[in-house]
């Protein structure tokens, strides 16, 4: 016989993997126009590259047809939040010009922004970009670099309204993997984001539309992607959203000695201790699994309100 691995307390809550930020029932997360009822699992954000270069999904929608066709299956798949992305940030990425950049992801807000059924995140840290993404319907900013590259970022974000990702990264892309070190990791992003928070706060950004990201993968080795997933929930207890992207990414890799287009089963790994670990938001390429296993890790944690789903 196999031992049952769970404990439950009198709240039926699960008592060894309950979320430390556990969402009641009716609460919500606004988006733009949207309000996305928070349920027992994160949401769901689907990847978007329009890239030639992603370390992940490279080119397969850099073209503006297959960047929409794409778009519509993750929302069919269950994607809650889509997130354009016009430059990879992948280790040693060149940056690309504003110029172009608008040139890759303005094609495809023009045609699915004004329809869209679920809100439109643009991955950018020029504030020229988002400033157009945002006139064309875009509602979060996800900001690799949590407003420090470009100083016009935090008045862009303030003065429209949109929420705002705030990610940690050492560095630049292109120097972020050249031997990253910490004294604690864990502890050093938690201060890196807090003060982040602060300054977006002190641009006039409202501390609802502030989302936190510890940044899998962006100045980090394997080690410390490990020690981030594993206490993920001192980031939570900062009392932001936390966004937490791992698919596909080179960590699990290097665990399971696989590559980028085989690294599903190990993202799925990551993205539900991060959901215990009470996650809001799961980035992820593979939209229709994740909320699968997703599904089935919020009615483990909530299971009063595993119906709700
Ligand atoms: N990861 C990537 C890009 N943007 N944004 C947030 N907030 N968190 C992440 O972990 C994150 C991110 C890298 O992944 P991907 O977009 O798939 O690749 P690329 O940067 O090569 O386009």
């Amino acid at each position: 016989m196999v031992a049952y691995p769970l404990v439950w307390d009198d709240k039926q809550h699960c008592a060894v993997t309950a979320s430390s930020s556990p969402v009641s029932s009716g609460e919500t997360l606004t988006l733009g126009r949207f309000t996305l009822p928070l349920l027992a699992r994160p949401l769901l954000m689907g990847v978007l590259n329009v890239t030639p270069d992603s370390f992940s999904d490279s080119g397969r929608f850099a073209d503006p047809d297959a960047a929409v066709a794409q778009f519509g299956r993750m929302v069919e798949e269950g994607a809650e939040i889509i997130d354009l992305g016009g430059e990879s940030s992948r280790p040693g990425a060149e940056s690309v010009d504003a110029g172009e950049e608008w040139r890759r992801v303005g094609a495809v807000l023009a045609r699915v922004a004004a329809n869209s059924p679920v809100p439109i995140s643009i991955d950018t840290y020029k504030a020229e970009i988002a400033r157009r993404a945002i006139d064309s319907g875009a509602v979060m900013v996800n900001d690799i670099s949590a407003l420090r590259f470009d100083p016009e970022m935090a008045q862009v974000v303030a003065e429209t309204g949109v929420t705002a990702v705030l990610m940690h990264m050492l560095g630049t892309p292109r120097t972020m993997q050249q031997n990253p070190e910490y004294h604690d990791v864990v502890a050093e992003i938690c201060s890196f984001l807090e003060a982040r928070a602060q300054a977006a706060l002190a641009a006039g950004v409202p501390k609802e539309k502030i989302m936190v990201d510890p940044g899998i993968g962006f100045g980090k080795t394997l080690f410390h992607n490990l020690l981030i997933i594993g206490r993920l929930k001192e980031i939570v207890a900062l009392g932001y959203p936390v966004l937490v992207g791992a698919s596909r990414k080179s960590f699990i890799g290097k665990i399971s000695g696989v590559d980028e287009s085989d690294r599903l089963e190990g993202s799925l790994a990551a993205a539900v201790l991060a959901a215990c670990a009470g996650a809001r938001i799961i980035r992820t390429h593979d939209v229709r699994q994740t909320r699968r296993a997703l599904e089935v890790c919020g009615a483990v944690l909530h299971p009063a309100r595993f119906t709700e789903n």
